[in-house]
């Protein structure tokens, strides 16, 4: 009872640090928020939809859909996934404004990455799309930048450390609120 509450608003208070600019979430802590979740039933809305299963297997392919939309978001900020799976990842634009003003792109970061420095370069790297050529080391996997109603699927092994990893929208401005954690499990 009172350990069930105080683990909710633990819970709580985590999902809320996730959608934030705090440093992801250490992997002890998130074990509690699963936890927490199994037990009590979290308010779900669009921004903390999350993506993977407990039940996922390495070998398996992991599918992930994530809507961006004109109001600078993403329909999830937090994937998980383990060493081993393949994920087939797919970003929709369902929003209407033009690209050159709401384009969207799904970039992960390699783990370590520093978030700050490399969405600030990212965002003055038009000619790229916003994707810098000499920081290609940094990224994981990406899609490319989509305008409105486009969508792209892209395919990629889950990087063989576990740990948080954290992705982002790398057009100019977006990164506050198109970001998130990919978490990848043993
Ligand atoms: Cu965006």
């Amino acid at each position: 009872m009172n350990y069930r509450s105080l683990a909710f608003l633990a819970c709580s208070s985590l999902l809320f640090s996730c959608g934030n600019e705090s440093p992801p979430a250490a992997e002890s802590s998130t074990e509690t928020v699963i936890e927490a979740e199994e037990n009590t039933p979290v308010p779900s809305s669009e921004s903390e939809e999350i993506n993977g299963s407990e039940d996922a297997a390495p070998g398996d392919t992991l599918f992930v859909e994530i809507e961006a939309n004109d109001q600078m978001k993403y329909s999830t900020d937090r994937i998980d996934a383990y060493i081993g799976q393949v994920v087939s990842l797919t970003l929709k634009n369902v929003g209407e404004m033009p690209k050159e003003a709401m384009g969207h792109n799904w970039t992960l970061l390699r783990k370590g990455a520093d978030f700050q420095d490399y969405a600030s370069k990212a965002m003055l790297a038009k000619e790229d799309d916003f994707l810098p050529a000499d920081l290609m080391g940094e990224v994981v996997a990406h899609t490319a930048l989509l305008g409105p109603g486009e969508s792209e699927t892209i395919t990629f092994e889950v990087p063989e450390e576990a740990g948080p990893y954290k992705f982002l929208c790398t057009f100019p401005g977006h990164f506050g609120t198109m970001q998130g954690l990919f978490f990848v499990r043993q």
